[in-house]
């Protein structure tokens, strides 16, 4: 499990403290749980070269495996407002002129990213992507566990919009939850994952 860059109660009132303790403790970690059951079930079925053992393992190791990578990357853009969540990059740097270039500005690509996350189906993430080979930023989403490095796009902002990331502390609310979010989110992160190249 990745250490957070904040504590569990710090994205008060935003998201409470048994909200994150439900996601990271119990959620997250099942991921990284059934992810190493499924890696171990492989290497096993692998060492008896026997493939048809191995190809039961495929569909939860893509699922498991992406379940860690989206929440790793989304605590990552998560900061507490007095540790500068929520703080807008300036329009004068690479990434905010990029952003006012593409979409407007910051309250148009806010925009964009809440209609495509409550647009999307059951459960999954929207994205902040960076488009490699044109450098175009673009607001997509991938369902379930599914990872935007899957769709060769380069990853620069995710936001949750499975229901167990929201339903604690707003129910069947999910624009609401992504009216809020931007409060503590980590732009510094954002910016910085941009500035190299996304990496
Ligand atoms: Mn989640």
């Amino acid at each position: 499990m990745p250490s957070l860059g904040f504590d569990l109660h710090e994205l008060q009132p935003v998201l409470s403290k048994e909200a994150m303790d439900l996601h990271y403790n119990k959620h997250h970690q099942t991921y990284v749980n059934e992810y190493n059951k499924a890696i171990d079930g492989f290497l096993k079925a692998e060492a008896k070269h026997d493939q048809n053992e191995q190809l039961k393992f495929t569909d939860l190791i893509k699922f498991n495996l992406g379940g860690h990578f989206n929440h790793t990357f989304f605590w990552e853009n998560l900061a507490p407002q007095n540790k500068s969540g929520g703080v807008l990059p300036s329009t004068s740097d690479a990434f905010g002129k990029k952003v006012v270039e593409t979409f407007g500005g910051f309250d148009k690509l806010i925009t964009a990213m809440k209609e495509k996350g409550v647009k999307t189906q059951g459960s999954g993430w929207v994205w902040l992507a960076l488009k490699p080979e044109n450098n175009q930023l673009i607001v997509c989403n991938t369902p379930n566990q599914d990872t935007i490095c899957q769709k060769q796009l380069v990853p620069l902002l995710t936001i949750d919009v499975w229901e167990h990331a929201y339903y604690v502390n707003y129910q069947n609310k999910r624009a609401a939850f992504l009216d809020e979010i931007w409060k503590v989110m980590n732009w510094k992160k954002v910016e910085e994952r941009f500035n190299k190249g996304g990496k």
